[in-house]
């Protein structure tokens, strides 16, 4: 038996290059040595408000472009998290095993509560949603970014916790994968922070539904600095350095070499190399979207079975779970 392998991405906004670089890339490579499950994280996404309409059409779109990226339904499970319902019942068992100072000291619950007016007892919570995710499937290794390690952290303290409570073999103790190869892909407009879904800013991220000729404007007015040096610099030329990581993690080619190809040359040469790179990147992943996108009945037939796969799983542990904590079957 293969070890099992988990991860999903919240649909609250575009997937853009770098979830395509950080993550999904990744994914691909992975099925292939494991056996491998990927959600589209909508019970998460409900923690901020979100317009039905909006969520509806993100969460198709994103299991249409997990498709386009390479993820192959025949060897791994795709599948939306709210339709598996035993996420939400091991989720409120597994919170009624959780201090509210463990939750209260999660610097994700920090970070997002000081950022809004009201605050829902959902976010507080996301960290044991996100255990129930993980500790349903028998999960061996979870592939999440450096910002979602406090949150395995706690969903192996909640495994040992009820393995001694209930019994040894409860759940398996999950461990963070790191991939080999992970770019960090930083914002166009502001080098210094990470390209993300939730940026306002239009310009700042390099969607994978983007127009070829969206991300040539959007290459074109990348931030980059008042020198005229092509260098790889993070610290003293992040939009340059940036530029490069995205060419180098597309291409294969090592920054040096980059480096070395641009001596002589202008900022407008990187900028210009940097959206054929991407637009050769995207076109083809473009256009297997808009084939699946097209026939939704398709896709939606997809998820069904997908969920039914991931439920025979998930199904078997809770009742195991409950079994275990004295819960009448009938
Ligand atoms: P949000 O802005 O909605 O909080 P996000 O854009 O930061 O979200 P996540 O949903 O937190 O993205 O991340 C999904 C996956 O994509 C994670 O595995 C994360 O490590 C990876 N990822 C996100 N942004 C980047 C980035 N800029 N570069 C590389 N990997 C990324
Ligand atoms: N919190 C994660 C998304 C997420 C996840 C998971 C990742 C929800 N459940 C289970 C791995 C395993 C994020 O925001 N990136």
């Amino acid at each position: 038996m293969k070890p099992v392998i988990l991860s999903g991405i919240q649909p609250s906004g575009k997937i853009n290059i770098g979830h395509y670089l950080g993550a999904l890339k990744n994914w691909v490579l992975l099925q292939e040595q494991y056996e491998c499950l990927f959600m589209v994280v909508d019970l998460h996404s409900i923690t901020v408000r979100q317009d039905p309409k909006v969520l509806r059409e993100r969460v198709l779109s994103f299991v249409a472009l997990y498709l386009a990226c390479g993820i192959d339904p025949d060897r791994s499970t795709i599948f939306i998290q709210s339709s598996v319902l035993e996420h939400a019942q091991l989720g409120w068992i597994l919170n009624c095993h959780t201090g509210l100072g463990e939750l209260q000291r999660m610097t994700q619950f920090k970070d997002k509560s000081s950022r809004q007016e009201s605050v829902q007892a959902g976010l507080l919570n996301y960290p044991t949603l996100m255990a129930a995710d993980i500790l349903l499937y028998g999960t061996a290794l979870v592939p999440v970014g450096e910002d979602q390690k406090q949150h395995l952290e706690l969903t192996r303290d909640l495994a040992i916790r009820m393995n001694h409570l209930y019994g040894e073999d409860l759940f398996v103790v999950p461990e963070p994968f790191i991939p080999q190869v992970g770019a960090r892909i930083m914002s166009l407009q502001q080098p210094e922070r990470k390209m993300s879904k939730s940026d306002p800013l239009e310009n700042a991220s390099l969607n994978l539904l983007d127009s070829q000729s969206m991300i040539e404007k959007k290459c074109k007015s990348a931030v980059t600095d008042s020198g005229s040096v092509i260098r790889f610099d993070p610290a003293n030329q992040p939009g340059v350095s940036n530029l490069l990581t995205i060419q180098s993690a597309i291409s294969g080619v090592s920054i040096n070499d980059l480096v070395s190809n641009y001596s002589g040359k202008m900022y407008g040469h990187l900028k210009v190399d940097t959206a054929r790179i991407v637009n050769e990147l995207l076109n083809p992943i473009r256009e297997r979207y808009e084939t699946l996108r097209s026939s939704e009945d398709e896709l939606l037939e997809l998820m069904a079975k997908h969920a039914i796969r991931a439920r025979k799983k998930a199904g078997a542990t809770l009742r195991r779970v409950q079994d275990a904590l004295g819960f009448v079957p009938v």
